[in-house]
C-alpha cells in the first residue's frame, strides 16, 4: 500500500516534552491516501494513549510517529542504515496534544494536534491529518471536540485550537455537494466518532464517489477531476519538500515481525 506521508512542522512554542528539539526541524508525519484533500486540513489527530517516538531521518529532520512506522521507514531509505533507527525520545500521545503545526496546502496558517480516540496503532504513522470536509471520521471527531467542553478540558485543549476551524469546501461530488463528510454525517445521522458502522459506510461512499466523480474546487488544478490530479498533487507536495512516499507492508508481514 502506497501512502503519501505529509510532513507537519512543529512551530514555536515547543511543548515541554519536545523542548530538546528546539532549533531543529521537527515533523509530525501523517500517512494519507488523499493528497488532493490537503487544501482542507484543519488539524492533526494524535491518540492520547498511543506511544510515539522521535527519530532522526537522513533528509527530513526529526520525525514523530509510532515505532512501527519508524521501523518501516528504516527499510525505505529514511535512516542512515537499512533497518536501523535511533529513538531519540519516547512520548505518549497525551503529551503531544495542543501542539501548533504548519502543514502544506491548508488555508489555516497554524493547525493544532488534537485527540482522536479511534486512531489505529497498526496503520500508517498513528498520526492522522484531518480533513473534516471530506473525511467523515475527521468531521465526527472535530464536532465531538467543538460540542463537548468536558472533552476538550480532559485533554487540555484550548478553545482557540478547535473553535475557529471550519470544514473547507475543496471538492465537489455531484450527489454529495461540496462538503461531502458533513453531508454524509447528517444523512446517516452520525452521533460521534464512535459510531463505527455508520462511519465505515460513510467512508466507503465518500471514497468511491470521490475518486470517480469528484472535482477539485481550489488550487492550480481547480475544475479537474480527482482521478486526474491525485498523482500531480502528490508530486507537487513532494517537490515542495512537504511530503514523501511511504509504503506499508502487507498485514501478514507486520504480524509476523511484531
Ligand atoms: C486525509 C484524508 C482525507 C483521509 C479524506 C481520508 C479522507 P484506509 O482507506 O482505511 O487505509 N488514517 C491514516 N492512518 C490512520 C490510523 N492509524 N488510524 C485511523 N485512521 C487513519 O484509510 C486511510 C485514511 O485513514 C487516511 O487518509 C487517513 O485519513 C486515515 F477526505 O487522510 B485520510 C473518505 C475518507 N476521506
Amino acid at each position: 500500500q502506497e501512502y503519501t506521508l505529509i510532513k507537519m512542522e512543529v512551530l514555536e512554542p515547543f511543548p515541554e516534552v519536545l523542548k530538546q528539539f528546539q532549533g531543529k526541524t521537527l515533523n509530525f508525519v501523517a500517512a494519507t491516501l488523499r493528497p488532493e484533500t490537503m487544501y482542507g486540513q484543519t488539524n492533526c489527530w494524535v491518540h492520547p494513549e498511543i506511544k510515539y517516538i522521535a527519530f532522526e531521518t537522513v533528509k527530513h529532520g526529526v520525525f514523530i510517529c509510532t515505532r512501527r512506522a519508524a521501523r518501516n521507514m528504516s527499510y525505505q531509505g529514511f535512516t542512515e542504515k537499512d533497518g536501523e533507527y535511533k529513538i531519540i525520545a519516547e512520548i505518549v500521545g497525551l503529551d503531544l496534544l495542543g501542539v501548533a503545526l504548519k502543514s502544506p496546502f491548508t488555508c489555516y496558517q497554524k493547525i493544532y494536534s488534537l485527540p482522536m480516540l479511534t486512531i489505529k496503532e497498526d496503520k500508517g504513522t498513528g498520526i492522522v491529518t484531518s480533513v473534516p470536509s471530506d473525511s467523515p471520521d475527521d468531521y465526527a471527531a472535530l464536532v465531538d471536540l467543538q460540542k463537548k467542553a468536558p472533552f476538550r478540558e480532559k485533554y487540555g485543549i484550548q478553545d482557540y485550537m478547535v473553535m475557529p476551524f471550519k470544514p473547507v469546501s475543496i471538492l465537489e461530488i455531484p450527489e454529495f455537494g461540496n462538503l461531502t463528510a458533513v453531508f454524509l454525517y447528517d444523512k446517516l445521522k452520525i452521533q460521534s466518532q464512535n459510531d463505527k458502522d455508520k462511519l465505515t459506510q460513510a467512508k466507503e461512499m465518500a471514497y468511491l464517489k470521490g475518486f470517480y466523480d469528484g472535482v477539485l474546487l481550489v488550487g492550480d488544478y481547480k475544475g479537474e477531476k480527482i482521478q486526474d490530479v491525485k498523482k500531480k498533487l502528490q508530486q507537487r507536495l513532494i517537490d515542495d519538500n512537504s511530503a514523501v512516499i511511504y509504503y506499508e507492508p502487507e498485514k501478514t508481514i507486520i504480524s509476523r515481525s511484531g
